[in-house]
């Protein structure tokens, strides 16, 4: 038999079995795009990194112990994708007021308001609510949860949106802002919903992009960053209108203020997405990106404007209506 044999037999393999091995390359190729073991924080000292401080206006008792966040950083405990949508079901309100939460039985040390921009998806919404409820108040945080809801017609302005909600949550004294897609539920306990001390991109791995990172870069989704962080960069740009872009953009204010993104362990960071139809992709989103490199100090929380607003605390969240 030549020695070439073998090689022959494979080029002769019918289109069958083909098709089937191209299929498999192409999916393998897919699947490892993306980083599924991405740079994060040990573990074990994740302690030393959390940002404590508490809104100056909460009220500490005395009587009371400090929280302790030992038990939900060591939690191993996480939703299934499945359960997610049933939580709202079974939900009761008890302990909320204008969106907010303390903790009854101690002193805690964090105090976080949670941005939520939002129009036009109250499905979401309505899983979101009472799954963010149940999710933060077994973590001993302080938090309150803030929807901006653009409410008109004109394109997407979530720059804008978040400007507008941290300059709120900041006039509320809140330390810490939390900015997070209305359409992303946490899906482990232990995933602690606290600043640390450089901000911290919160949803690194996401079922809908196969639970991995898919660039380093990546700060969209839910990141924590503090109040005098946000400052410092002065926010968002308020020139990206569709979709896309801003959360990049935010990356480059950071990079070039030499901040530095961290992450936690990816079982600590993971996400289920809600289903929706992609918005329409803002078309000059790379344009408005190279021209931020040169004016961005101008362009930010110091450059809000809009035709209206209002302020409608709820008991669930507290309303903040725009129209851009
Ligand atoms: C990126 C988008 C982000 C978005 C992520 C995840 C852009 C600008 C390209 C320079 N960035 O592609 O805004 O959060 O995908 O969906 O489109």
């Amino acid at each position: 038999m030549p020695k070439w044999f073998p090689v022959q037999r494979f080029l002769q393999l019918k289109l069958t079995v083909w098709i089937p091995l191209c299929l498999i390359t192409i999916i393998q190729f897919f699947a490892a795009y993306g980083h599924y073991k991405y740079e994060h924080l040990p573990e074990e000292s994740l302690n030393k990194y959390l940002y404590k401080h508490v809104n100056p206006k909460l009220v500490m008792k005395k009587s009371k112990p400090d929280c302790k966040y030992e038990d939900t950083l060591h939690s191993t405990k996480s939703v299934h994708t499945w359960e997610v949508t049933n939580q709202k079901l079974n939900f009761i309100p008890k302990g909320i007021a204008n969106g907010s939460y303390t903790p009854e039985d101690c002193n805690p040390a964090f105090s976080v308001a949670i941005l939520v921009t939002y129009r036009n998806r109250q499905s979401q919404l309505d899983v979101f609510i009472p799954y963010m409820h149940n999710f933060l108040r077994k973590q001993n945080i302080h938090y309150k949860i803030y929807v901006i809801e653009q409410q008109d017609d004109k394109p997407w302005n979530k720059g804008l949106l978040y400007n507008i909600g941290a300059k709120q949550a900041i006039a509320e004294n809140f330390p810490c802002l939390i900015l997070h897609d209305v359409d992303l539920l946490p899906l482990d306990e232990n995933n602690l919903y606290a600043c640390l001390h450089q901000p911290r991109h919160m949803s690194a791995s996401i079922d809908k992009f196969r639970f991995v990172l898919i660039y380093e870069t990546l700060v969209g989704g839910v990141l924590a960053i503090t109040s005098d962080h946000y400052k410092q960069l002065n926010g968002f740009s308020n020139r990206f209108k569709g979709w896309g872009g801003e959360d990049d953009d935010f990356a480059g204010r950071m990079s070039a203020n030499q901040f530095v993104i961290l992450r936690f362990p990816q079982h600590m960071s993971r996400y289920t997405m809600l289903l929706h139809k992609q918005e329409a992709k803002n078309t000059a989103r790379y344009d408005i990106m190279t021209q931020n490199e040169k004016h961005g100090a101008k362009d930010g929380l110091n450059s809000v404007h809009f035709e209206s607003i209002s302020v409608k605390p709820q008991r669930l969240y507290t309303l903040i209506a725009v129209r851009v």
